[in-house]
């Protein structure tokens, strides 16, 4: 016998559709979770989706014998951009085994660490313009870690240079990309007949793809004229062979991942940065800890690639910082396709045979089975090395599970601590407003709204 799983009353025909925030639908189904609990079903225009947030329910969502990856919502609507590239392929599609195999040695450990050089560089870009507006310039947090994390990637990936910190306006590619994934997001929460009064947005939709794949062609044509033995992610993608098919990347494939890249590793990163200053602001004995680590791991020269794995604070900061503000703040799976009754909830619940499961990461980190009642409190010390190894296998999910896990997980984690190393290195760092109350915005990823902050040189060094 199953239970019947909790479902919001709703409207006929549309469902719930009315009770979703239309800026922001996490908003709503964290609302639902507090009503409905760790399960629940809601339903737009007949389509049903099922909502998990809790570690026991995570184990079974994390099965890949029994659940696998699907690409919905506006996932899909990115799809009509990249295609098979590995964010958005389907469970199984052959450019995705061929680009998996073939990237998973370019983003491993020591690939990553030959990128420390261009990472710096951004970053050093990133110092300098704060050094230079002076301790009364009120930050744009969010906009500025987004200018870094976009030039680190395009850099990394495409060898290609935005310098974003040298204009004021988004170099055309970037804003581009952000009203492709602006549109791709509002998407699904148009009624099918609605999509049909679409007809500029539609048309800019398609010619921003256009233009997307255009300039990345280009890329991948220079750098196939140009032969170089660099180790970083496009000479990867150019001469890599698969080890299984013995294939190289096509040029259409190279494009989908290139893209891929910079979508998938921008919002995320520039979001993690954001929440963590954020944090490390509103909590004062984190923020003196996590200085004091790099005074003493870093000095006052140069941050060095050995530099990083001792920064057993800082990382402990982020981990705890994605705990509490997983930028990617959901993802989605279904049953096995050819699965027989599917059930979750240790049998307890019945689900459609293809019916979609969406992981709520705000929820789940908070499970107090695993966090306890202090689960709210951003406490960077539960996440130190020696109390996130005894965490529950699926209780801190911010970048995603299995097979279909983030590849970029390694390069954003190098990444954020080389900044945040070289922004404590060379600055304090206040509130541009001190009662500032964290709001949120949201596109495909959330990030703090409407956070400033000033920057101070540090004395005594030069
Ligand atoms: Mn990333 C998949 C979160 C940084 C490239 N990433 C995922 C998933 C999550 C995620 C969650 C799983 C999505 C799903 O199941 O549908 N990623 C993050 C977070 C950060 C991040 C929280 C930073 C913080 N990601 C990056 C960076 C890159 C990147 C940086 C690229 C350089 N991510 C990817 C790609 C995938 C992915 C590519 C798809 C992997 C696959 O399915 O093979």
């Amino acid at each position: 016998m199953t239970t019947p799983i909790p479902q919001p009353p709703g409207l006929p025909l549309i469902g719930n559709l009315a009770s979703i925030d239309q800026d922001m639908p996490v908003k709503t189904f964290e609302q639902f979770a507090d009503i409905y609990g760790p399960i629940y079903r809601f339903n737009i225009a007949g389509t049903t989706r099922v909502v998990i947030s809790s570690v026991e329910l995570m184990n079974e969502f994390c099965d890949e014998k029994r659940f696998v990856k699907v690409v919905r919502g506006a996932l899909l609507e990115v799809r009509n951009g990249v295609g098979d590239g590995l964010f958005t392929a389907h469970d199984g599609e052959r450019g995705w085994g061929i680009a998996h195999r073939v990237l998973m040695p370019a983003f491993g450990p020591l690939a990553i660490e030959g990128m420390f050089d261009e990472m710096h560089d951004i970053a050093s870009q990133l110092i300098m313009k704060w050094a230079r507006h002076g301790s009364e310039y009120k930050i744009e947090v969010t906009d500025d870690f987004t200018r870094l994390t976009l030039d680190t990637i395009a850099l990394c990936s495409m060898n290609y240079r935005f310098n974003s910190f040298y204009h004021e306006e988004l170099h055309p590619f970037v804003s581009t990309m952000g009203d492709f994934l602006l549109e791709s997001g509002m998407r699904p929460n148009r009624l099918a007949v609605q999509s049909l009064f679409m007809r500029a947005a539609n048309r800019k939709f398609e010619a921003d793809i256009a233009f997307m794949k255009h300039v990345s062609e280009e890329i991948v044509e220079r750098g196939r004229a140009n032969p170089s033995n660099k180790k970083d992610l496009l000479n990867a993608m150019l001469t890599g062979k698969d080890p299984i098919t013995g294939e190289g990347m096509s040029d259409a494939l190279i494009v989908n991942n290139m893209i891929t890249f910079l979508i998938a590793g921008h919002e995320t990163t520039s979001g993690l940065l954001s929440f963590s200053l954020y944090s490390l602001l509103r909590n004062s004995t984190a923020y003196r800890t996590a200085q004091q680590e790099v005074d003493d791991v870093c000095g006052k020269g140069p941050i060095k690639v050995e530099h990083i794995a001792k920064l057993k604070y800082l990382t402990a900061v982020l981990r705890e910082t994605l705990r509490l503000h997983p930028t990617a703040t959901i993802y989605s799976v279904a049953p096995k396709p050819g699965t027989k009754n599917p059930t979750l909830g240790g049998g307890k619940y019945a689900i459609g045979e293809d019916e979609v499961i969406l992981c709520l990461l705000s929820r789940l980190h908070k499970d107090p089975k695993v966090y306890g009642d202090d689960a709210d409190e951003f406490k960077p010390e539960r996440m130190l090395d020696e109390n996130f190894e005894k965490l529950p296998k699926n209780g801190w999910k911010p970048f995603g599970n299995g097979m279909r896990g983030c590849i970029g997980r390694g390069f954003a984690w190098q990444e954020c601590l080389i900044v945040l190393a070289m922004l404590f290195q060379n600055f304090n760092f206040q509130f541009d407003d001190p009662s500032y109350q964290l709001k949120l915005k949201s596109t495909l990823t959330v990030k703090p709204k409407d956070f400033r902050m000033r920057a101070t040189l540090r004395d005594g060094i030069d």
